[in-house]
């Protein structure tokens, strides 16, 4: 489900997406094969999703610091929340926040979100700064995806039957775009 503009204000979503990467700062995450992905991820919350040699996982604590994932902020949880019931999803109690970091010429390739142990629960992806184009395949990552344009403020909620849908984003238009991915991952 696309809530168009739910989210608000995001000058508080933007602040605390700054100081999340004053504490745990952006990085470039190489895939299992050794790509470095495009994006630059942090995250907050209980685990952060991460990726290295080893391979997908979440981990407790930041492998750049040693240092526990910041918390995630009230007006982050009570957005999530609030997504997720609007979209038929109650309760949604997300244990991370993966924040995903666009510069104009990074993308995400066709993927599922599939390393969390709970898939009862939904995925809240909230868009910060510039605009891109979410595709999405549904079960099968063949055929011709539907395109969604998300901006600012933008939330989309996927679960249920479409939990482990395949999706990709493509390059921001015309600047830095920031995701917000919540997750009930342990
Ligand atoms: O940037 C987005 O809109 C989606 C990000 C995503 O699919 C992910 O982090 O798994
Ligand atoms: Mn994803």
């Amino acid at each position: 489900m696309l809530l168009h503009g739910f989210a608000a204000p995001i000058d508080e979503l933007d602040a605390a997406v700054e100081c999340i990467s004053a504490a745990a700062r952006f990085r470039q995450l190489k895939t299992p094969s050794g790509r470095p992905m495009s994006a630059f991820m942090t995250s907050c919350g209980a685990c952060g999703w991460y990726s290295d040699a080893r391979g997908y996982r979440y981990e407790l604590a930041d492998p750049l610091t040693g240092e526990p994932w910041p918390d995630i902020p009230p007006a982050f949880a009570a957005l999530a929340r609030a997504a997720a019931t609007t979209a038929g999803f109650d309760p949604f109690d997300p244990d991370t926040c993966l924040i995903n970091r666009y510069s104009p010429t990074a993308q995400m390739g066709a993927h599922r979100d599939a390393d969390e142990r709970d898939f009862s629960q939904p995925i809240v992806s909230v868009t910060l700064g510039a605009a891109a184009t979410f595709l999405w395949y549904g079960l099968e990552r063949r055929g011709s995806p539907l395109r969604i344009r998300l901006f600012p403020g933008d939330v989309l909620v996927w679960g249920g039957a479409a939990r482990k849908g395949y999706h990709a984003v493509q390059k921001p238009e015309g600047g830095t775009r920031y995701n917000l991915t919540f997750r009930k991952a342990l």
